[in-house]
């Protein structure tokens, strides 16, 4: 039987014709005449069961609402679904699951800021605001990225927004393109609560602020992230910006762990696996000694930084995460695929030896022209390091490729040689090299052109300043 539906339009996508529209909730209509933000229409209609879409055929518009009714409806609503979730349960429940996890007092104030950044998700989410969850491309990133999908799904058998967008991040910054293709998405709509925009595990760095300037005019930002980053106090600003240095953490509250916080205020189960997965991915001090969490670290590495998987979304993540027996399987594919091209590397590498550490390089080619999947150079630059350093001590390895020099070092010289401060030099000694960036530990070099000659000269200039670091010391 046809229902008589009557309330306010909340959210309008002008491409699609299709609308939010809040009663006593929010429902999703199409509609064959444009409608209005703010609109207060009536129709009757059964609502499709899968999308819970109505399509009627005669909608009335039968006045305007103010910004403030809707608000208001908006509000109650969002307060009884608060409490459908289970909030204050899941509260308690994560909060003592946190604090026999990370024993430190940043953990509790970010905690306490998350709860804030969670409201303000559900209430975009029912508003049916535009969303768009950006994570980055490893373990991490994505392990974040799905415990926000696990949250999305809960609040999807509540109501079905259909304005979610998952982007997996393969640059380390909120770049120009990723901004304007954010921007195009959510310029298709009109919404009472402003598009919603979700970062995680990356984008505190220099290269991002242009964009993030422009993004918190037109945007909400919920920003999750434990990349430190100097320039606090503009980013301090962002009431959602939470990043575990600026509550006196470290990188060892990983990204997923946050995000995995964040998700446990609306969804309660599942959650915990993957901040495990997370903790082992970015070699967090609070790591699980878990073999199904390094099991699953292994896989997300390997699916997020493997070419032949770039085209899995979310939604295919995550029914693998939760699929043990083809979790097995695509570990040991991972693991197969690693050994392989690690011992091809091995068996290509230029040893420049000095003293107390070994210095290799390798040029990628070698492992590219022999594998169709082969995995991203600078998730395999780590692995590499990884098992030179496990087999030698003290490493530094340099794979280079196309127009990239990725440079790794192991913690105990990466003092000593001050990677940062000598790339910045090399980039203003040589006008060859477009830019470069990193951490003391793990670094990169873009050049402006694949030219091999400029491109082995800094390899060589590279090698010649890590000797004299390690001479010195
Ligand atoms: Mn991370």
């Amino acid at each position: 039987m046809p229902t008589s539906v009557r309330g306010i339009v909340s959210c309008a996508n002008h491409i699609d014709g299709e609308y939010t529209i809040f009663s006593d909730k929010p429902i999703n209509v199409k509609s064959n005449i444009v409608l209005e933000l703010y609109d207060i229409v009536s129709f009757d209609g059964i609502a499709a069961a899968e999308s819970g879409m109505y399509t009627p055929d005669i909608i009335t518009i039968e006045g305007r609402s103010s910004k403030q009714e809707l608000a208001g409806r908006i509000a109650q609503y969002v307060h009884a679904a608060t409490e459908l979730l289970g909030f204050s349960e899941n509260r308690k429940n994560m909060l003592a699951r946190l604090q026999a996890m990370v024993k430190t007092e940043a953990v509790l104030k970010i905690f306490d800021a998350l709860e804030l950044c969670a409201a303000e998700f559900i209430q975009s989410f029912f508003s049916g605001s535009p969303i768009i969850i950006r994570f980055h491309n490893d373990g991490d990133g994505v392990s974040g990225g799905l415990a926000v999908y696990s949250a999305m799904m809960r609040l999807q058998e509540i109501f079905v927004n259909k304005n979610i967008f998952w982007e997996m991040q393969r640059t380390i910054s909120y770049d120009p393109d990723s901004y304007i293709n954010d921007d195009l998405v959510f310029s298709n709509y009109d919404s009472a609560e402003k598009p919603l925009l979700i970062i995680i595990d990356f984008g505190s760095s220099d290269a991002s602020i242009p964009q993030i300037n422009d993004a918190v005019k037109k945007y909400k930002l919920i920003w999750l992230d434990h990349h430190i980053y100097g320039n606090i106090p503009l980013f301090d600003s962002l009431q959602c910006y939470i990043n575990s240095w600026n509550f006196g953490g470290d990188s060892n509250i990983t990204a997923g762990l946050i995000a995995g916080v964040f998700s446990s205020f609306i969804a309660d189960a599942g959650i915990g696996h993957l901040i495990d997965a997370s903790l082992v991915s970015d070699h967090s001090t609070y790591a699980p000694n878990s073999a199904s969490a390094s099991e699953a670290s292994t896989v997300l590495d390997f699916i997020t930084g493997t070419r032949a998987y770039s085209s899995m979304g979310i939604g295919e993540i995550y029914r693998l995460v939760n699929d043990s027996a083809k979790m097995h399987e695509m570990y040991e594919h991972a693991e197969n695929t690693f050994n392989e091209q690690i011992e091809i590397g091995l068996s290509n590498l230029k040893i420049h030896s000095n003293g107390d550490m070994r210095i290799c390089t390798l040029n990628f080619d070698k492992i590219k022209e022999e594998n169709r999947d082969y995995i991203l150079p600078g998730r395999y630059s780590s692995k590499l390091q990884d098992v030179i350093s496990a087999k030698y001590g003290n490493a530094v390895t340099i794979v280079y490729y196309n127009r990239f020099i990725s440079v790794r070092i192991s913690k105990g010289i990466s003092e000593r040689i001050g990677l940062i401060s000598m790339l910045n030099g090399i980039k203003n000694s040589f006008s060859d090299v477009e830019s470069c960036g990193g951490h003391a530990e793990a670094a990169s070099i873009k050049m402006k052109n694949p030219d091999e000659g400029p491109l082995m000269t800094v390899v060589r200039e590279l090698i010649k300043q890590i000797q004299s670091k390690a001479a010195q010391g």
